[in-house]
């Protein structure tokens, strides 16, 4: 089990049913075997008085993030949709953050990304950590090779120490072996694979 004190924050990346259900629409291998595991630590990190928040990918009907589009994806995650929605077996005990309900991509929980110019603007995420003092984050969910890798490179960019769990990650792996590079990745940055 992952140590937690109230200095550690755990991220919980988007185990929405789109990501984390079998008949979603962007459906990720295993998905569903990390809730579990994702649930124990949230009660780990409770217990510590670690704060536990969660992202949601958000995002409107129409957007540039989508095949329908121009973009990389099937339609998935539409705000308000079942998609969206939090796997129902996730213990959700924390704040959530929305992203992407601008049309942005929203990779990331700290920062939000325009398709099509490339802008970015923050999200609330940073401002949340440090307003209950946080240094270190362990971060879980979905999926490995997209919202957990540019959420855990962010962190490590803002100066958190970071750490993911890879039990409770899954990758989308669009090319086979994404998930292996992403944590490569990772650790080359400072991100600690445990
Ligand atoms: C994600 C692809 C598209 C993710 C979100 O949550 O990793 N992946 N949108
Ligand atoms: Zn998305």
């Amino acid at each position: 089990m992952t140590r937690y004190d109230a200095r550690t924050a755990l991220l919980v990346v988007d185990v929405q049913n789109d990501f984390a259900d079998a008949k979603g629409s962007l459906s990720v291998g295993g998905g569903d075997e990390i809730v579990e595991p994702i649930n124990a630590e949230i009660a780990a990190a409770r217990a510590a008085g670690a704060p536990v928040v969660y992202t949601q990918d958000w995002h409107p009907q129409r957007t540039a993030h989508f095949e329908t589009e121009g973009g990389p994806w099937p339609v998935h995650c539409v705000q308000g949709s079942w998609g969206a929605a939090f796997h129902p077996d996730l213990r959700v005990e924390g704040e959530a953050l929305q992203k992407g309900a601008g049309g942005e991509d929203g990779y990331s929980g700290f920062s939000v990304r325009d398709p099509r110019s490339g802008d970015r603007v923050s999200t609330r995420l940073e401002a949340l950590l440090h307003e209950h003092g946080v240094r270190r984050l362990v971060i879980v969910g979905l999926a490995t090779d997209y919202c957990v890798k540019e959420s855990a490179l962010d962190a490590v960019r803002l100066g958190f120490e970071a750490v993911v769990l890879g039990q409770a990650v899954r990758a989308v792996d669009l090319q086979p072996g994404d998930g292996e590079r992403a944590l490569e990745a990772l650790r080359a940055a400072g991100v600690t694979i445990e």
